[in-house]
Protein backbone atom coordinates (compact mmCIF):
# COMPACT_ATOMS: atom_id res chain seq x y z
CA UNK A 1 0.00 0.00 0.00
CA UNK A 2 2.44 2.35 1.12
CA UNK A 3 5.44 3.17 -0.91
CA UNK A 4 8.64 5.71 0.12
CA UNK A 5 9.38 7.85 -2.27
CA UNK A 6 12.54 9.37 -3.18
CA UNK A 7 13.62 12.61 -0.96
CA UNK A 8 16.70 11.47 2.14
CA UNK A 9 14.95 10.44 5.00
CA UNK A 10 16.79 12.26 6.94
CA UNK A 11 15.56 15.76 5.70
CA UNK A 12 11.53 14.57 5.54
CA UNK A 13 8.79 13.89 7.86
CA UNK A 14 5.48 12.17 7.24
CA UNK A 15 2.43 11.22 9.49
CA UNK A 16 -0.92 10.84 10.63
CA UNK A 17 -3.18 13.48 11.59
CA UNK A 18 -6.98 12.43 12.59
CA UNK A 19 -9.92 14.80 12.29
CA UNK A 20 -12.20 14.04 15.22
CA UNK A 21 -15.36 15.90 16.03
CA UNK A 22 -19.63 15.17 16.27
CA UNK A 23 -21.49 14.90 13.14
CA UNK A 24 -21.53 17.99 11.31
CA UNK A 25 -18.71 20.27 12.39
CA UNK A 26 -17.15 20.38 8.90
CA UNK A 27 -14.09 17.57 9.45
CA UNK A 28 -15.00 16.14 5.85
CA UNK A 29 -14.97 20.38 4.80
CA UNK A 30 -11.50 20.67 6.78
CA UNK A 31 -9.78 18.00 5.19
CA UNK A 32 -10.68 18.89 1.22
CA UNK A 33 -9.69 22.39 2.32
CA UNK A 34 -6.56 20.88 3.75
CA UNK A 35 -5.75 18.86 0.40
CA UNK A 36 -6.99 21.61 -1.95
CA UNK A 37 -9.28 18.87 -3.39
CA UNK A 38 -12.34 17.24 -2.98
CA UNK A 39 -11.78 13.89 -1.51
CA UNK A 40 -14.34 13.60 1.12
CA UNK A 41 -17.58 14.07 1.05
CA UNK A 42 -19.79 16.79 2.62
CA UNK A 43 -23.17 17.70 3.10
CA UNK A 44 -25.68 20.05 5.51
CA UNK A 45 -26.98 16.67 7.26
CA UNK A 46 -25.12 15.04 10.26
CA UNK A 47 -23.13 11.70 9.75
CA UNK A 48 -22.16 12.16 5.87
CA UNK A 49 -18.65 10.75 6.36
CA UNK A 50 -19.10 6.79 7.10
CA UNK A 51 -15.71 5.55 6.73
CA UNK A 52 -12.30 6.74 7.41
CA UNK A 53 -10.96 8.75 4.33
CA UNK A 54 -7.11 9.62 3.49
CA UNK A 55 -6.49 13.05 2.24
CA UNK A 56 -3.00 14.17 1.73
CA UNK A 57 -0.70 17.10 1.98
CA UNK A 58 2.60 18.03 1.17
CA UNK A 59 4.42 21.36 3.08
CA UNK A 60 8.18 21.73 2.52
CA UNK A 61 9.67 18.18 3.25
CA UNK A 62 6.44 17.19 5.17
CA UNK A 63 4.23 15.09 4.01
CA UNK A 64 0.71 14.90 6.33
CA UNK A 65 -1.53 12.42 6.19
CA UNK A 66 -4.83 13.62 7.05
CA UNK A 67 -7.35 10.69 8.67
CA UNK A 68 -11.18 12.24 7.73
CA UNK A 69 -13.67 10.38 10.07
CA UNK A 70 -17.24 9.84 10.74
CA UNK A 71 -18.45 12.46 13.30
CA UNK A 72 -18.92 10.57 16.84
CA UNK A 73 -21.77 10.47 18.53
CA UNK A 74 -23.91 8.20 20.60
CA UNK A 75 -24.76 4.75 17.93
CA UNK A 76 -28.00 2.94 17.89
CA UNK A 77 -27.99 0.86 14.65
CA UNK A 78 -25.53 -1.41 13.59
CA UNK A 79 -24.26 1.18 10.22
CA UNK A 80 -23.48 3.84 13.73
CA UNK A 81 -22.15 1.43 15.44
CA UNK A 82 -19.43 0.33 12.66
CA UNK A 83 -18.94 4.15 12.04
CA UNK A 84 -18.02 5.48 15.37
CA UNK A 85 -15.63 2.37 15.74
CA UNK A 86 -14.00 3.55 12.38
CA UNK A 87 -13.85 7.22 13.91
CA UNK A 88 -12.15 6.10 17.24
CA UNK A 89 -9.62 3.79 15.07
CA UNK A 90 -8.30 6.68 12.90
CA UNK A 91 -7.76 8.60 16.47
CA UNK A 92 -5.70 5.60 17.44
CA UNK A 93 -3.66 4.93 15.27
CA UNK A 94 -2.68 8.56 14.36
CA UNK A 95 0.39 10.43 15.40
CA UNK A 96 -1.59 13.74 16.39
CA UNK A 97 -5.06 14.26 16.96
CA UNK A 98 -7.38 17.10 16.03
CA UNK A 99 -10.52 17.75 17.94
CA UNK A 100 -13.07 19.70 15.43
CA UNK A 101 -15.73 21.80 17.08
CA UNK A 102 -18.54 23.60 15.83
CA UNK A 103 -18.30 26.82 17.16
CA UNK A 104 -21.35 28.23 16.20
CA UNK A 105 -23.32 24.96 17.58
CA UNK A 106 -21.40 25.32 20.01
CA UNK A 107 -21.67 28.73 21.02
CA UNK A 108 -23.62 29.07 23.77
CA UNK A 109 -23.76 25.13 25.58
CA UNK A 110 -21.37 22.33 24.18
CA UNK A 111 -22.99 19.78 22.09
CA UNK A 112 -23.18 16.28 24.36
CA UNK A 113 -21.01 14.43 21.53
CA UNK A 114 -18.15 16.57 21.69
CA UNK A 115 -18.48 16.85 25.19
CA UNK A 116 -18.36 13.25 25.41
CA UNK A 117 -15.52 13.01 23.10
CA UNK A 118 -13.30 15.76 25.07
CA UNK A 119 -14.41 13.53 27.95
CA UNK A 120 -13.14 10.14 26.32
CA UNK A 121 -9.95 12.00 25.33
CA UNK A 122 -9.02 12.98 28.81
CA UNK A 123 -9.73 9.81 30.34
CA UNK A 124 -7.22 8.31 27.80
CA UNK A 125 -5.07 10.24 28.64
CA UNK A 126 -4.37 11.59 24.77
CA UNK A 127 -3.81 15.20 24.30
CA UNK A 128 -4.94 16.83 21.05
CA UNK A 129 -5.20 20.00 18.89
CA UNK A 130 -8.33 21.96 19.38
CA UNK A 131 -9.91 23.52 16.38
CA UNK A 132 -12.81 25.82 16.87
CA UNK A 133 -14.31 25.95 12.98
CA UNK A 134 -17.21 27.77 11.35
CA UNK A 135 -15.24 31.20 13.05
CA UNK A 136 -17.52 33.07 9.93
CA UNK A 137 -20.94 32.28 11.70
CA UNK A 138 -19.88 33.53 15.39
CA UNK A 139 -18.63 36.89 16.79
CA UNK A 140 -15.55 36.81 18.96
CA UNK A 141 -16.51 37.14 22.30
CA UNK A 142 -18.67 33.69 22.57
CA UNK A 143 -15.42 32.61 20.58
CA UNK A 144 -13.03 33.59 23.27
CA UNK A 145 -15.65 31.98 25.59
CA UNK A 146 -15.92 28.76 24.23
CA UNK A 147 -11.88 28.22 23.86
CA UNK A 148 -11.70 28.82 27.65
CA UNK A 149 -14.08 26.49 28.64
CA UNK A 150 -12.55 24.06 26.01
CA UNK A 151 -8.79 24.73 27.24
CA UNK A 152 -9.90 24.28 30.85
CA UNK A 153 -10.40 20.45 30.30
CA UNK A 154 -6.38 20.01 29.94
CA UNK A 155 -6.91 17.90 26.92
CA UNK A 156 -5.50 20.38 24.27
CA UNK A 157 -2.07 21.52 23.71
CA UNK A 158 -2.93 24.20 21.09
CA UNK A 159 -6.04 25.70 19.63
CA UNK A 160 -7.18 27.37 16.21
CA UNK A 161 -9.85 29.18 15.09
CA UNK A 162 -10.70 28.75 11.40
CA UNK A 163 -13.57 28.66 8.71
CA UNK A 164 -13.02 25.47 6.58
CA UNK A 165 -15.60 26.79 4.61
CA UNK A 166 -13.51 30.11 3.41
CA UNK A 167 -10.60 29.22 4.06
CA UNK A 168 -9.67 31.49 6.98
CA UNK A 169 -7.10 30.32 8.88
CA UNK A 170 -6.11 26.42 7.35
CA UNK A 171 -2.72 27.05 5.92
CA UNK A 172 -2.04 28.08 10.14
CA UNK A 173 -3.29 24.41 10.70
CA UNK A 174 -1.39 22.89 7.77
CA UNK A 175 1.66 24.24 9.13
CA UNK A 176 1.03 23.74 12.65
CA UNK A 177 0.76 20.07 11.47
CA UNK A 178 3.87 20.00 9.06
CA UNK A 179 6.13 21.28 12.04
CA UNK A 180 5.06 18.27 13.92
CA UNK A 181 5.20 15.60 11.96
CA UNK A 182 8.03 12.94 13.31
CA UNK A 183 11.05 12.35 10.70
CA UNK A 184 10.99 9.65 8.42
CA UNK A 185 10.34 8.75 4.80
CA UNK A 186 8.06 9.61 3.18
CA UNK A 187 4.65 7.31 2.92
CA UNK A 188 2.79 7.86 0.08
CA UNK A 189 4.22 9.07 -3.42
CA UNK A 190 4.28 12.67 -3.79
CA UNK A 191 1.36 13.36 -6.53
CA UNK A 192 -1.12 11.13 -4.48
CA UNK A 193 -3.74 13.00 -2.66
CA UNK A 194 -5.89 10.20 -1.35
CA UNK A 195 -6.05 6.61 -0.43
CA UNK A 196 -9.68 6.13 -2.16
CA UNK A 197 -9.61 4.13 -5.20
CA UNK A 198 -11.51 5.74 -8.05
CA UNK A 199 -14.36 3.45 -7.90
CA UNK A 200 -15.12 4.46 -4.41
CA UNK A 201 -14.84 7.49 -4.62
CA UNK A 202 -16.93 7.78 -7.27
CA UNK A 203 -19.86 6.09 -5.96
CA UNK A 204 -19.30 8.54 -2.75
CA UNK A 205 -19.51 11.81 -5.16
CA UNK A 206 -23.26 9.86 -6.65
CA UNK A 207 -24.42 9.67 -1.86
CA UNK A 208 -23.19 13.17 -1.84
CA UNK A 209 -25.75 14.64 -4.21
CA UNK A 210 -28.43 12.26 -2.36
CA UNK A 211 -27.85 13.89 0.90
CA UNK A 212 -27.76 17.17 -1.04
CA UNK A 213 -31.15 16.52 -2.76
CA UNK A 214 -33.29 13.96 -0.51
CA UNK A 215 -35.08 14.94 2.51
CA UNK A 216 -35.48 13.86 6.10
CA UNK A 217 -34.17 10.01 6.76
CA UNK A 218 -33.81 8.54 3.25
CA UNK A 219 -30.19 9.42 2.64
CA UNK A 220 -29.47 7.29 5.85
CA UNK A 221 -31.68 4.08 4.29
CA UNK A 222 -29.14 4.20 0.92
CA UNK A 223 -25.67 3.14 0.20
CA UNK A 224 -24.46 3.24 -3.58
CA UNK A 225 -21.87 1.22 -5.04
CA UNK A 226 -19.65 1.18 -8.10
CA UNK A 227 -20.33 -1.94 -10.65
CA UNK A 228 -19.17 -0.87 -14.06
CA UNK A 229 -15.77 0.83 -14.90
CA UNK A 230 -15.33 0.99 -18.83
CA UNK A 231 -11.93 2.86 -20.24
CA UNK A 232 -13.42 4.39 -23.31
CA UNK A 233 -11.32 4.86 -26.55
CA UNK A 234 -11.92 8.28 -26.46
CA UNK A 235 -10.18 8.80 -23.35
CA UNK A 236 -13.75 9.27 -21.38
CA UNK A 237 -15.13 6.88 -18.45
CA UNK A 238 -18.34 4.86 -18.84
CA UNK A 239 -19.56 4.12 -14.75
CA UNK A 240 -22.27 2.60 -13.54
CA UNK A 241 -23.35 2.86 -10.25
CA UNK A 242 -26.16 1.62 -8.25
CA UNK A 243 -28.12 2.72 -5.40
CA UNK A 244 -29.55 0.60 -2.80
CA UNK A 245 -32.64 1.69 -1.04
CA UNK A 246 -34.51 -0.71 1.79
CA UNK A 247 -38.54 -0.16 0.22
CA UNK A 248 -40.16 0.45 -2.91
CA UNK A 249 -41.51 3.56 -1.77
CA UNK A 250 -37.89 5.10 -1.37
CA UNK A 251 -36.46 3.80 -4.89
CA UNK A 252 -39.91 5.45 -5.78
CA UNK A 253 -38.41 8.74 -4.20
CA UNK A 254 -35.09 8.27 -5.25
CA UNK A 255 -36.16 7.80 -9.00
CA UNK A 256 -38.71 11.28 -8.88
CA UNK A 257 -41.52 11.66 -10.94
CA UNK A 258 -40.47 11.16 -14.45
CA UNK A 259 -37.34 10.67 -13.12
CA UNK A 260 -36.25 14.01 -12.63
CA UNK A 261 -35.02 13.52 -9.46
CA UNK A 262 -32.36 10.74 -10.50
CA UNK A 263 -31.71 12.54 -13.09
CA UNK A 264 -30.62 16.07 -10.96
CA UNK A 265 -28.74 13.61 -8.88
CA UNK A 266 -26.38 12.05 -11.87
CA UNK A 267 -25.72 15.61 -13.64
CA UNK A 268 -24.44 16.97 -9.87
CA UNK A 269 -22.53 13.80 -9.99
CA UNK A 270 -21.29 13.65 -12.95
CA UNK A 271 -19.99 17.60 -12.78
CA UNK A 272 -18.09 16.45 -9.66
CA UNK A 273 -16.34 13.74 -11.38
CA UNK A 274 -15.53 15.10 -14.27
CA UNK A 275 -13.46 18.10 -11.74
CA UNK A 276 -12.12 15.41 -10.10
CA UNK A 277 -10.54 12.94 -12.54
CA UNK A 278 -10.36 15.56 -15.62
CA UNK A 279 -11.69 13.63 -18.06
CA UNK A 280 -15.33 13.52 -19.76
CA UNK A 281 -17.84 10.99 -17.61
CA UNK A 282 -20.65 8.72 -18.69
CA UNK A 283 -22.43 8.00 -15.71
CA UNK A 284 -25.16 5.86 -15.65
CA UNK A 285 -26.90 5.22 -11.92
CA UNK A 286 -29.76 2.02 -11.43
CA UNK A 287 -31.91 2.25 -8.01
CA UNK A 288 -32.28 -1.20 -6.70
CA UNK A 289 -34.54 -2.33 -3.17
CA UNK A 290 -32.25 -4.47 -1.37
CA UNK A 291 -34.35 -4.66 2.21
CA UNK A 292 -31.39 -5.80 4.26
CA UNK A 293 -28.35 -4.25 2.85
CA UNK A 294 -27.74 -2.47 6.85
CA UNK A 295 -27.68 -6.41 7.87
CA UNK A 296 -25.39 -7.34 4.86
CA UNK A 297 -21.32 -7.79 5.83
CA UNK A 298 -20.46 -7.03 1.70
CA UNK A 299 -21.94 -3.83 1.60
CA UNK A 300 -19.76 -3.00 5.08
CA UNK A 301 -16.74 -4.06 3.25
CA UNK A 302 -18.00 -2.17 -0.06
CA UNK A 303 -18.19 1.42 2.47
CA UNK A 304 -14.10 0.39 4.05
CA UNK A 305 -16.01 -0.60 7.19
CA UNK A 306 -16.01 -3.64 9.62
CA UNK A 307 -18.42 -5.69 10.34
CA UNK A 308 -19.73 -4.87 13.78
CA UNK A 309 -21.93 -7.19 15.83
N1 LIG B 1 -20.52 28.46 7.66
C1 LIG B 1 -19.69 27.43 7.67
N2 LIG B 1 -20.12 26.20 7.33
C2 LIG B 1 -19.24 25.18 7.36
C3 LIG B 1 -17.88 25.37 7.72
N3 LIG B 1 -17.27 24.16 7.65
C4 LIG B 1 -18.21 23.27 7.25
N4 LIG B 1 -19.40 23.89 7.07
C5 LIG B 1 -20.67 23.26 6.65
O1 LIG B 1 -21.09 22.36 7.64
C6 LIG B 1 -21.76 21.23 7.04
C7 LIG B 1 -21.13 19.94 7.50
O2 LIG B 1 -19.83 19.85 6.95
P1 LIG B 1 -19.09 18.45 6.80
O3 LIG B 1 -17.71 18.76 6.34
O4 LIG B 1 -19.91 17.49 6.01
O5 LIG B 1 -19.07 17.98 8.32
P2 LIG B 1 -18.52 16.60 8.94
O6 LIG B 1 -17.96 16.94 10.28
O7 LIG B 1 -17.62 15.94 7.97
O8 LIG B 1 -19.87 15.79 9.10
P3 LIG B 1 -20.10 14.18 9.24
O9 LIG B 1 -19.33 13.51 8.17
O10 LIG B 1 -21.56 14.04 9.07
O11 LIG B 1 -19.64 13.82 10.62
C8 LIG B 1 -21.68 21.46 5.52
O12 LIG B 1 -22.90 22.04 5.09
C9 LIG B 1 -20.53 22.44 5.38
O13 LIG B 1 -20.63 23.25 4.23
C10 LIG B 1 -17.45 26.69 8.07
O14 LIG B 1 -16.29 26.96 8.40
N5 LIG B 1 -18.40 27.67 8.03
MG1 LIG C 1 -17.72 14.12 7.13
Amino acid sequence: MATPTSPPPTETSAGFVALIGAPNSGKSTLLNALVGAKVSIASRKVQTTRARVLGIAIVGKAQIIFVDTPGIFAPRKRLDRAMVAAAWQGAEDADLIALLVDAHACARTLDRDTEAIVAKLKESGRKAVLILNKVDLVNPPQLLGLADRLNREGVFTDTFMISALTGDGVADVRGHFATAMPAGPWLYPEDQISDMPDRLLAAELVREQLFEQLHQELPYALTVETEGWEERQDGSVKIDATIYVQRESQRAIVLGKAGERIKTVGAGARKELEALFERRVHLFLFVKVREKWQDDPERYRAMGLEWER
